[in-house]
């Protein structure tokens, strides 16, 4: 018998405990410590160390209810869906997201490498840090896990057992709600508006028949367009950084989705960093050349992305279809659509929902952060009504700069 034998939601103290007993990584002398670092809505994440050596290890346990709220009770199988999609994608990138050491199914828990010589992204963004490999990186990323798991390449009996073994239905109603409806129309009554910006929400998001209706069409995409397994959760808090490494971490939302929701969580992120940057560098040139970068890595995204994505179609694409005239090319516009659609829905969730991105409630001046919030809601609406005009890295950048020079300092 072993008092992990039956879940419980552990301790730090329990956690030293279950690393001794349960996992095979620190020598038997080992004098462990153990801190719970996690910052995410959802889970617990404690590193382990051992302070008579150099080894460390990350265990992640999933609750039976959400971090940020009660409220959301939810599966704690989703820890099964993050260590099972974590294994895959690392055969599919290498390289690319932390090594799994081993899930347990009783304490809804599995342990990884520890990346604490990695940032998280959005800080580092946010300390005005520049990734020059990144858009290489996460392109890679991308094309590698999501192409990859597509009916382009997998056997077709083989890709519908995949998307049964990743439904994830208590997550993707969180999206639904969090990403697809609530930003347009708050009916949960849950959204959480910055004050001086409510009437202009009401009036801009709330109040625009065309947007709602185009929010009520996506949303039913991503609830019947099994396209490829999706991460679920692109955005820069998902992603640990350093100047030669990029890791990709958290796809406990992962499921069978379309791929423009990972794109353009991507992308949009990154524009939440460029919004900051905006805000808050007071130097003139250090923020031209700080944002000039992030309006690079937006471009590199998209274009990489595209590069990448013909040229693993045209190597791996096994479907009878993928080499019909013309068809690669309709398929990647649908990609890069969607890709726009969804870098307007994360743009407009993060700033009106529950789920807040730091990059925006950090802007401390009221006037400025009034302003950045409006420039990024303007975009996002461009990237949602006019979706089908998006096609190059160029075509991305366009609309935050354009709704920028609108709204004066
Ligand atoms: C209730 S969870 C809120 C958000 O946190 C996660 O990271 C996802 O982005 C989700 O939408
Ligand atoms: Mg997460």
């Amino acid at each position: 018998m072993s008092r992990y034998d039956e879940y419980f939601l552990m301790k730090p103290a329990d956690v030293i405990g279950y690393a001794k007993e349960k996992l095979n990584v620190f020598d038997a002398d080992a004098d462990l410590d153990c801190k719970e670092i996690g910052d995410g809505n959802l889970n617990f994440v404690f590193r382990v160390w051992d302070r008579k050596s150099s080894k460390s290890v990350i265990i992640k346990q999933a609750g039976p209810t959400a971090r940020i709220s009660d409220a959301f009770v939810l599966s704690t199988d989703r820890n099964r869906i993050e260590s099972e999609v974590l294994a895959l994608e690392g055969r599919l990138a290498p390289g690319l997201v932390p090594a799994m050491y081993g899930y347990d199914s009783v304490m809804s828990c599995c342990a990884m490498e520890d990346l604490s010589d990695h940032q998280i992204m959005r800080a580092a963004l946010m300390q005005h840090k520049k990734f020059p490999l990144f858009a290489d990186h996460i392109t890679t990323f991308m094309v590698n896990t999501l192409l990859l798991t597509t009916d382009v390449v997998v056997e077709h009996k083989q890709k519908k057992a995949l998307v049964g073994q990743y439904i994830n239905p208590e997550l993707c109603e969180i999206t639904e709600d969090l990403v697809y409806t609530e930003p347009f129309n708050d009916y949960k009554g849950r959204n959480d508006v910055f004050p001086p910006n409510l009437e202009w929400v009401k009036r801009e998001l709330y109040g625009d028949k065309e947007l709602r209706l185009e929010a009520a069409r996506l949303k039913f995409e991503f609830m019947t367009n099994a396209q490829a397994l999706l991460h679920g959760d692109l955005h820069t808090g998902s992603i640990f950084i350093k100047a030669d490494s990029t890791k990709v971490i958290d796809p406990e939302f992962a499921f069978y989705g379309p791929i423009g929701y990972d794109v353009g969580n991507v992308v949009a992120n990154l524009i939440f960093a460029w919004a900051n940057a905006e805000a808050t560098i007071a130097n003139e040139a250090e923020r031209a050349e700080y944002t000039a970068w992030l309006e690079t890595t937006i471009v590199q995204v998209i274009d990489l992305f595209r590069a990448k994505f013909v040229k693993a179609w045209d190597e791996h694409a096994t479907e009878v279809f993928a080499r019909e005239e013309s068809f690669r090319d309709w398929y990647l516009a649908t990609v890069l659509r969607d890709t726009a659609a969804v870098t307007g829905l994360e743009l407009c969730r993060r700033i009106v929902g529950l789920a807040h991105v730091k990059d925006i409630t950090t802007i401390a001046d009221e006037a400025a952060r009034l302003r950045a919030e409006r420039l990024c809601l303007t975009a996002a609406k461009e990237y949602i009504k006019q979706r089908d005009g998006f096609r190059t890295g160029a075509d991305f950048v366009r609309p935050f700069k354009g709704a920028a020079e609108r709204f004066a300092r």
